[in-house]
Formats: C-alpha cells, sequence, structure tokens
C-alpha cells in the first residue's frame, strides 16, 4: 500500500513592478490549471509569489512599501486563485508579503487544503540580506528591513494524507530547518524562493547557486528521510537574473523532477510518502541512533565560539 501525493511545482517567471496582483494572479490560475490537467493533488507557488521581489530596493519611509504586503488572505484579488482550487479540488501553498493589524511585517507562505481551508501559516525564520541601505550594491537586498523574523519555529501539519512542513527561500540553507521538522516526523516540506544569481558579498559564489540550491535540498531531504520541493521565481526581474532550478526531491536525495527554464514552468512528480520510512526507519532511525546528550551547542550558541 502506497500513500501517493501529486505534487506540482509552479515555477514563476519574473514578476515587473508593473505587473498587477490581478496579472498575477491569472498566471497563477493558469498553472493551477494545467497542473489539475496533470493530476496533482497540490500545487507549490514561489516565495513572493503576488509582487516583484521588492527588497531589491531601499525606501526611507517603510510605509511607502505597504501596498507591497497582504493585509488579510485570502483577499479581494486572491479570492479567485481559492475559489479555482476549490472548485477544481486541488492544494497549493503560496508565498506573499504579510502585513498584520498590529504592523508586524513577515515573508509568509499558506497551505491550503483541497476543500479551500487554509491548513497552516508558516512566517519566514531566517532573514537575509541587510537592515540598512547599502548605496554601492548594485541592488539591494533589504529583507531585515523589511521583514522582520518570525520566532513561531517549523511547525509539521496533516494534509493531504502526509505530515507537511514549511520553509522560506534562505531557511532551505540551513540544515537546522529540516531537522527541527524532521524530529516532528516531516514527510513532505514546500519551500519557495528568490535567489539572485549575483551574491553581493561574495561573487565567487555566482557560479555555484545551482549547485549550492540543489546542495542543500538534496542534503536536508536525505539527512531527514523527506520529500522537498523547492520553487523558484527566476530570470530576469527589474534586471535582476534569479535562479530558476525548481525541484522535487525524494528522501533517498535524490531530484526527480526539474525545471528547464526561468519563466513560468510546472513539474510535477508522484511522490510515495511511505519512501521517507525507508530512510527515517533504518540509516536515520532518530530514536535509535541521535545524540541529543552531545548536540547542545546547536541550541546553546548561536556564532562560533573557540575557547
Ligand atoms: N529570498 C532569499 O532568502 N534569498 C536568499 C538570497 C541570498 S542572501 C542575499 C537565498 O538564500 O536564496
Amino acid at each position: 500500500m502506497t500513500r501517493n501525493i501529486t505534487i506540482g511545482a509552479a515555477q514563476l517567471g519574473p514578476i515587473q513592478k508593473s505587473h498587477t496582483r490581478e496579472q498575477v494572479v491569472q498566471r497563477l490560475i493558469t498553472l493551477l490549471r494545467q497542473a489539475h490537467r496533470s493530476g496533482c493533488d497540490v500545487v507549490v507557488f514561489p516565495e513572493l509569489a503576488l509582487t516583484t521581489f521588492f527588497p531589491r530596493w531601499f525606501i526611507d519611509d517603510i510605509s511607502e512599501a505597504d501596498h507591497w504586503y497582504e493585509t488579510e488572505m485570502p483577499s479581494p484579488v486572491t479570492q479567485p486563485l481559492f475559489d479555482e482550487a476549490k472548485k477544481l479540488g486541488i492544494g497549493f501553498c503560496l508565498g506573499y508579503a504579510e502585513l498584520t493589524t498590529d504592523g508586524h511585517r513577515f515573508n509568509t507562505q499558506v497551505l491550503v487544503e483541497k476543500d479551500g481551508t487554509i491548513v497552516a501559516k508558516y512566517r519566514k525564520v531566517h532573514i537575509p540580506g541587510h537592515e540598512h541601505h547599502e548605496p554601492d550594491r548594485p541592488f539591494q537586498h533589504a529583507e531585515r528591513y523589511y521583514f522582520e523574523p518570525s520566532n513561531e519555529g517549523f511547525g509539521v501539519w496533516e494534509a493531504f494524507g502526509a505530515r507537511v512542513g514549511m520553509m522560506i527561500c534562505n531557511d532551505r540553507r540551513w540544515p537546522e530547518t529540516y531537522r527541527v521538522m524532521g524530529l516532528q516526523g516531516v514527510e513532505l516540506i514546500l519551500c519557495g524562493y528568490n535567489t539572485p544569481i549575483h551574491y553581493v558579498p561574495d561573487p565567487s559564489q555566482d557560479i555555484l547557486q545551482g549547485f549550492h540550491n540543489a546542495l542543500v535540498m538534496q542534503s536536508g531531504a536525505y539527512q531527514n528521510g523527506t520529500w522537498v520541493v523547492g520553487v523558484a521565481k527566476g530570470g530576469v526581474e527589474e534586471g535582476v537574473d534569479s535562479l530558476g532550478q525548481s525541484m522535487i526531491v525524494a528522501p533517498s536525495g535524490q531530484i526527480v523532477a526539474q525545471a528547464l527554464t526561468t519563466d513560468d514552468e510546472l513539474i510535477v512528480a508522484h511522490c510515495d510518502m511511505d519512501w521517507c520510512k525507508r530512510y527515517t526507519g533504518t540509516l536515520f532511525d532518530f530514536d535509535r541512533y541521535r545524540r541529543p546528550e552531545v548536540y547542545g551547542r546547536i541550541t546553546e550558541q548561536r556564532g562560533v565560539v573557540t575557547e
């Protein structure tokens, strides 16, 4: 008896500043319908999937950026996506900028079940980039100005007959992200990302962006015996070239589907959740083999201590 979930990774090409939310939602619906025709149970959209990646610009008065954020989900403009998904009986995961009623700003993803109900909300934990304007950069990566880090951590929820977790972009580079979910029996991790090819602090990493993207998701999947779905917003957006290479990774660490373009593109894989047990029940039987008594530094310490 297998527990198969057919998963669609709906990569997006660029969203320019001039593109309206309505236009973007139509692109999401087109991908959703394509996923439905391919038999998908769930479709994963990228990080900040409703707008351009606005942290590439700095503005002194943050309230002038309010228009990039969603104050409700669903909202009048995203309701057609929720309605179409419910009509088709397909779930989805959507990333967006969230502005709460009490003024907090998060980089957020929601998980929506086939009946249209929001199962879970995840807010990004690891916020990369910088807090202040850095005028010498060719473009900003001011996520630390536009978003506060969530203290809610990494939850795992029952959805689509599996144990599902979420992470957002930079979270995928940190092994703790996967392990905290692994310790809750995660079987499927959904992740949206926007990764500029040019890494300003160290351009020697530019050529390695695709390698590092695969490296972290394949390792995280294997070491925790879980499926990982990574979905890009790629291509040249407002002059900044971003990585595509969306992928679906099996608990073995193998890539079972990968995007070939940097544009709107759906990739699909039939994912057997019981494949996870081959790893979590053997080599990575946490209960049998982990040694938390010698891992204290992981939670007690943030930076490197040498003495
Ligand atoms: N969106 C996001 O988290 N992007 C980062 C870019 C590198 S840090 C400037 C990432 O980890 O892919």
